[in-house]
This record gives C-alpha cells, structure tokens and sequence, in this order.
C-alpha cells in the first residue's frame, strides 16, 4: 500500500441446577446439569481505523471519514475522539471512544472486535498495515511494536481472550485474507437492532515507532460466552473460628456474561451436607440486596464476623447473614426466594456442594474439595468456568485477606 492508504479497518464483528437430597447414607450423586452452551461465533466483517497526528509530538485524533466498512452493512462506526498520552520511555499509549451502531437488521448478542493480520498489508505480525503507516511527511515508516491495552475506564470495553476465531473466518475484498488475528479482543454488551454503544479501544505505540498516520484492521464477530448466568466464584466457611485465616464466612459472586445482571429478587442460601435448605433462618437464607453486576465484575458479599481469624482486605459489597459450614455444606444462588430444593431445581441459578457428608448434594459428578481453616474454594482456571460439575469446576486454595474481590475489583473477560 501506498502512505495514502492509512485507513485503518475495524471489523464489525462487534458482537445451574439443583436437585433434592437423596435418603441414601452414603455421598449421593446428583443429577448432572444440563452442559453449558457452546460459544457460538458469526464472523460480521472486517473495519479499518485510520489515526493521524500521532508523531513524536503525541497530538493525536481519529478521523470519522476513515472508518469505514470494507464488507458486511452490520455495523456503523463513528469516531467519538482520541486521547493519547506520551510514557516516560516515549511510547504512546491510545485510546480511542467510539460509537457502535448496529444497522444489521437483527440483534448482535455479543458484539466482538479483534485486531487482524491481512496479507499483504502485515508488517512482522502487528496489527498495522504496513504499507499504510507513514510519517509527517508521507514516507512510510516502521508500524512494529504495538501492544494492545486493557482500557479499564469503560464496562463494555473489556479486553478479552479470543478462542475459537481465526483468519479464515473473515473474508476480505481484493483477494487477500486474514493470515492472523489477535489473541485480544474487545466487546460491547448486546446491541438490539438499531441500537448505539460507546466502546474504547486502547493500544501502545513504543517509542522507536514514529507513525503519523497509521491504520488498525479489525475483525468484528459475535460471540456468546459460554456461560450465561451468575456464577459462585468463591466462598469461605470458617470465618471468624479458632485459628481461622479470616474473621468471616463470604461468598463472592461473578458475572461471567456479556451484560449487566440485576441480583434483585435473588438469594443466597445455605445448608448443611445433609440438611435442607429453608427461608426462616437467617443463618442460611440471606435476601440480596438489588445490586447490578456487570459483565465480567465481582459481588462480594460478607457474613457476620466473628472472633478470630484477619479482615478480607476488599469492601464487601453487603453484609450477608449466613453462616457457612467451615468444611462441608452447600450453598446455592437462587433466583428468588423460595427455598432451593436440589442442584438442579428450576429456581437455582448457581449451586456448589463442598466437602463430603451424608446425602451431600452438588452439581455433576462429585463435590468441590472440602474448605478449612486456611482453605477457600474458587472456580478454575478462571470465575469463568462453570461445566455444573463442582468437582471438576473448583479448587481448594490457601486463602489470604485480599483473596476476595468485590464490584471494583479487576474485571475478567470470560471467553
Ligand atoms: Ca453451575
């Protein structure tokens, strides 16, 4: 390409279970849940982002006409503004806002966007199209070396793991093709017909790069994450015992979907392994309070405290009343408050059985380990993953004082 391509392309591709306690005596199986969804994709398209004025002054912006579709009529970009900041080591750091416009016709679930590689246009595997980067003057110039970066001042702009997309699944105009995308990408919440969301796209330009003008290509797709409720993420049960790491029981709650979830009307509830759950104990039955979790952020929620044991470093976001058994038990999320009565019962939104004990119930196969004084148990490898098989979902870990996380916590974008 010659310097007076610089247009840059953005792809457009913006886009529980309970059931009753068995009578046996030894640890029952419970039904396994139904598997989550798989992640569906749709490929939407291939965008170009064009950027000038970003020489070694650092005064940058975005020009609107720049933007453009190069494919699918799905989406529609306007370019909101540009801020760059120059690092004490002489890279820029970018953030562009953006609106996005859904012109499909049809609601986009998971409105997705990843930088891509397009042959011919690729300079040693970054996301610029080589040809296209020139400096003040027009001469082409080195576009190597970009990073992308977290933008952590929106919800809907997470920087995401990418799974399950590759080049092939984007056609371009003009015979060439996608030889890579990104491992990261970023994504707004679903966007209905005819609907705009603001997002921001974050990247880095080092110092040894002076770029006036350059282009970012991007794929835009849609794609559902694989779990599409509230999960418990981690919990602890000794709280505030002899010797106890912490002075509370908490239960931690994680939106691992691609919008906001509202907990209103939802509870949280305990019992024993062999117990049933029930609504008139406030020991294991607590009412959230009406709180909106957004995607891929924390709820942490803390129990009375009690003698012993250190202070959970994160500001719970309530104060709970349960009373979790230390090693064994059960809790569930329920999506009202009608007391749960088995992993797989219509109102549980979220269950995990720890721990062993007579007539212990749980989602899938078996329970998650049994806690501790020192023990909590988290989902692994990430609060994303919930298959409904405690067993196989979460892990027993050393828990410390700043092991919890809350609303403000870093979010985590789930695959
Ligand atoms: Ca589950």
């Amino acid at each position: 390409m010659t310097g007076k391509r610089w247009v840059l392309i953005l792809p457009a591709l913006l886009l529980a279970a309970c059931s009753t306690g068995q009578q046996a005596t030894a640890p029952t199986p419970t039904s396994t849940t139904a598997p989550a969804p798989a992640a569906a994709t749709r490929a939407l398209g291939l965008y170009e982002l064009s950027i000038q004025g970003s020489g070694a002054q650092a005064s940058g912006r975005v020009t609107t006409a720049a933007l453009r579709s190069q494919e699918i009529a799905g989406l529609t970009f306007t370019v909101t503004g540009v801020q760059v900041v120059t690092n004490g080591d002489g890279s820029r750091n970018y953030t562009a806002a953006l609106n996005v416009t859904n012109t499909s016709g049809a609601a986009i679930g998971a409105p997705a966007i990843i930088p891509a590689d397009i042959a011919g246009y690729t300079e040693s595997g970054t996301y610029f199209r080589a040809g296209a980067t020139t400096n003040q003057s027009g001469a082409p110039t080195s576009a190597s070396g970009i990073t992308l970066t977290q933008v952590t001042d929106s919800t809907y702009s997470m920087l995401f793991p990418v799974t399950g997309v590759s080049g092939a699944d984007f056609a371009v105009p003009g015979g060439s093709s996608v030889t890579a995308v990104s491992a990261q990408g970023w994504r707004t919440p679903t966007l209905a017909a005819g609907a705009t969301q603001a997002m921001s796209l974050g990247f880095t330009i080092p110092a040894s790069n002076d770029a006036y003008r350059f282009s970012l290509v991007f794929g835009a797709f849609d794609k559902t994450p694989a779990v599409n409720h509230l999960v418990i993420s981690q919990l602890y049960g000794a709280g505030g015992n002899g010797s106890a790491a912490l002075n509370t029981d908490y239960v931690e709650l994680f939106n691992p979907t691609n919008n906001v979830i509202s907990t209103a009307g939802m509870s949280l509830q305990y019992a024993s392994p062999a117990g049933a759950f029930v609504t008139n104990n406030t020991g294991q039955f607590y009412p959230l309070t009406t709180a909106s979790i957004a995607p891929g952020r924390f709820l942490l929620i803390r129990m009375p405290i009690g003698t012993n044991g250190g202070t959970v470093t994160a500001t719970p976001d309530q104060q709970g009343t349960l009373t979790l058994g230390a090693a064994n038990g059960k809790v569930a999320l329920a999506s009202n408050g009608t007391a749960v009565a088995g992993p797989t019962a219509t109102n549980v939104i979220d269950f995990i059985g720890y721990g062993t004990g007579n007539n212990i119930t749980f989602e899938g196969t078996a329970a998650a380990p049994a806690m501790s004084l020192t023990l909590a148990d988290q989902r692994s490898p990430s609060p994303c993953t919930d298959t409904n098989n405690n067993s196989a979902d979460l892990v027993s870990f050393t828990v410390t004082a700043g092991s919890a996380r809350n609303s403000t916590s870093t979010p985590v974008a789930c695959p």
